[in-house]
């Protein structure tokens, strides 16, 4: 429910000269598509769905387009997922909304597949990542804001739109998803405040968080007890490992190779950890990896070595070879990082 007492106001943060630039190419539009990038994430469905709710309000004709569909279980928590499309038809469009990539080439092949459609639409964008060099016209690039979705919180509340009940769930589960609950660095006062300012409207956390981060099929959970049983750590508990083979992936009665979600990061939450390590073997041939890493070690120090790649804080790389021989290699690795 609602709080019945707004506790929130939020900050005038976006360039005043930039948000109504925005608001003019919206007022000048009837018919807009909104794009989310490629293998769309809750925050690029959920920008894109919570700024459509707010425009639908306003009697906009708007479609939200991803270039491939977002896993289903999205659905349990952004209304107005159903109306989500992979492909685009006519009439033409005058505004193209870019959410949460600064690259038309991240939103796949829709902006080339549907060109003639496209090519009178003036275009927005707005994101959140530091690599963004903007690809409209006008372009609200802030790379201190957690997600897309607290961009467009605050746009909304800047220029003083209502934000509707299921606007207010979108643009949340774009928050809490781009920060796992508020958990990682990017979370700022000011994001905390624009989740508020989401609860005033009817948003709900555990909504969000619990489909989202908690709910797990049951073969997943037997997967995850067999993986666990395999645990194994080093140098005085620095460096910590397990493995998941074929045979586990059948007994747990899943396809090789998935629902493995969750247990290279488990690895890195044991006391002590400061390198984790999950060995997939998905053929007698071939072992997936992913490293996981404490602060003051890099996890693609390691898989880079094996031609993979990644973040600081989590990599992964393939081995082509035994599982035991990928456990040489990839151990060695990381006991020399630790070194
Ligand atoms: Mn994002």
């Amino acid at each position: 429910m609602p709080e019945k007492k707004p506790y929130v106001a939020l900050p005038s943060a976006i360039d005043p000269d930039l948000a109504d630039a925005a608001l003019r190419l919206i007022d000048g539009a009837q018919r807009i598509v909104i794009f989310g990038h490629m293998h769309p994430d809750p925050d690029a469905l959920g920008s894109s769905l919570g700024f459509a709710h707010a425009l639908w309000a306003r009697g906009k004709d708007v479609v939200v387009a991803v270039p491939d569909g977002p896993p289903p279980s999205y659905a349990q928590f952004l209304p107005g997922y159903e109306r989500v499309v992979t492909s685009l038809t006519g009439p033409a469009f005058d505004l193209l909304i870019a959410l949460d990539a600064g690259h038309l080439s991240r939103y796949g092949d829709l902006y080339d597949r549907y060109q003639p459609l496209l090519e009178q639409a003036h275009i927005l964008n707005i994101d959140h990542h530091v690599t963004s060099s903007g690809c409209g016209e006008v372009n609200i690039i802030d790379p201190s804001a957690a997600a897309t979705a607290e961009l467009i919180t605050l746009w909304l509340s800047q220029v003083g739109w209502e934000i509707n009940e299921q606007s207010a769930r979108c643009l949340l589960a774009g928050i809490i998803t781009d920060t796992r609950s508020f958990e990682f660095d990017a979370t700022t006062s000011r994001t905390l405040l624009v989740g508020s300012y989401l609860m005033e409207r009817g948003a709900v956390p555990i909504d969000i968080i619990k489909p989202m981060y908690r709910l797990r099929e049951y073969p997943v959970a037997r997967l995850f007890g067999l993986a666990t049983a395999t645990l194994q750590q080093d140098i005085s508990g620095r460096m910590t490992w397990c493995e998941i083979t074929p045979a586990m992936w059948h007994e747990a009665g899943l396809p090789v190779g998935t629902g493995d979600d969750g247990i290279p990061s488990f690895l890195i939450d044991i006391v002590g950890a400061e390198i984790g390590i999950c060995f997939r073997q998905i053929d007698p041939e071939l072992v997936r990896i992913s490293v996981r890493t404490a602060e003051s070690y890099d996890a693609t120090a390691i898989t880079t070595q094996f031609g993979g790649g990644g973040h600081p804080r989590a990599g992964g790389c393939s081995i082509h070879g035994t599982l035991d021989e990928a456990k040489a290699q990839i151990l060695n690795a990381a006991r020399a990082l630790l070194a």
